[in-house]
């Protein structure tokens, strides 16, 4: 049985690894035996990150790059497989949300979430394929959200960037199933992280609506993600392909109920 789940001799590597979601899913990874490659764009952030891993006795390391370039990208991922050895996981989690209403919202704007959030996943996907279809196998999974699937006031841009990934993620799924590359999606919740922390402030009202909003009535806590990073990046799912698997303690299940019941 724990075969079906042990990464020991895997390499991942997690884009936006060095602090919130990717770090709680890489440490749960790594839990499974996985080797951490961890990719970021902040130098100040990495260092905390891979004292914080290493401390915690894992082997990691870490390559500062922008996920939204292609040839930046091309270059680090060979660089990656040369230096570290074959990259059997790949976690697109890197990720960035603007709060703006849509009708003030610069199309320059626009552009940049869905750079980051959309086209940088199918960047670095297809630069890590190009080596995962020689060998014949791999694990992408992609990153998504509530807002795959929901609208919510001022996330206009994100909501059609993590609605274009979903979707991403069943194209790839059909592209390189017969190469034995299984491409899968998380959807979180609402958890509680560096990115909701301006919406759950004690008496934000977004910060009641939330836990009023989840059924099992609380924001989720990052460890809650590392059980499906697992079973995703493992043997156990081998003939999952093009699933988003939703985390969110129901929230999808549920139309809601009014505040006071
Ligand atoms: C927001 C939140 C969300 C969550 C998450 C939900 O403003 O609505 O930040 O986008 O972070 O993605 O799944
Ligand atoms: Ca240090």
């Amino acid at each position: 049985m724990q075969e079906l789940f042990n990464l020991s001799g895997k390499r991942v590597l997690i884009t936006g690894g060095t602090h919130g979601l990717g770090m709680a899913m890489a440490k749960g990874l790594a839990n499974a035996g996985a080797e951490l490659i961890i990719n970021g764009h902040s130098p100040d952030k990495m260092e905390v990150a891979l004292d914080h891993y290493k401390q915690a006795g894992y082997k990691a390391s870490g390559y500062l790059f922008d996920v939204t370039q292609q040839e930046v990208v091309r270059e680090s991922i060979s660089k990656i497989e040369q230096e570290r050895g074959a990259i059997d996981i790949l976690i697109n989690n890197a990720g960035i949300i603007k709060r703006i209403p849509a009708i003030d919202m610069d199309a320059q704007d626009f552009r940049s979430v869905i750079d980051v959030d959309l086209v940088a996943p199918f960047i670095v996907s297809k630069e890590v394929a190009r080596h995962m279809i020689k060998r014949r196998a791999g694990k992408i999974i992609n990153i998504c959200s509530m807002m795959s699937e929901l609208g919510r006031n001022t996330v206009s841009a994100y909501a059609a960037a993590k609605g274009g990934l979903k979707m991403l993620t069943k194209n790839l799924a059909t592209e390189w199933a017969p190469h034995n590359i299984q491409v899968n999606g998380i959807g979180p919740g609402y958890f509680a992280t560096e990115q909701t922390a301006p919406i759950r402030v004690d008496g934000h009202p977004f910060n009641e609506f939330i836990v009023n909003r989840t059924p099992a009535g609380r924001w989720g806590d990052p460890d809650d993600l590392a059980g499906t990073a697992v079973f995703l990046s493992s043997k156990a799912s081998d003939f999952v392909n093009g699933q988003i698997i939703y985390v969110d303690g129901g929230i999808l299940a549920t139309i809601g109920k009014p505040s006071n019941e």
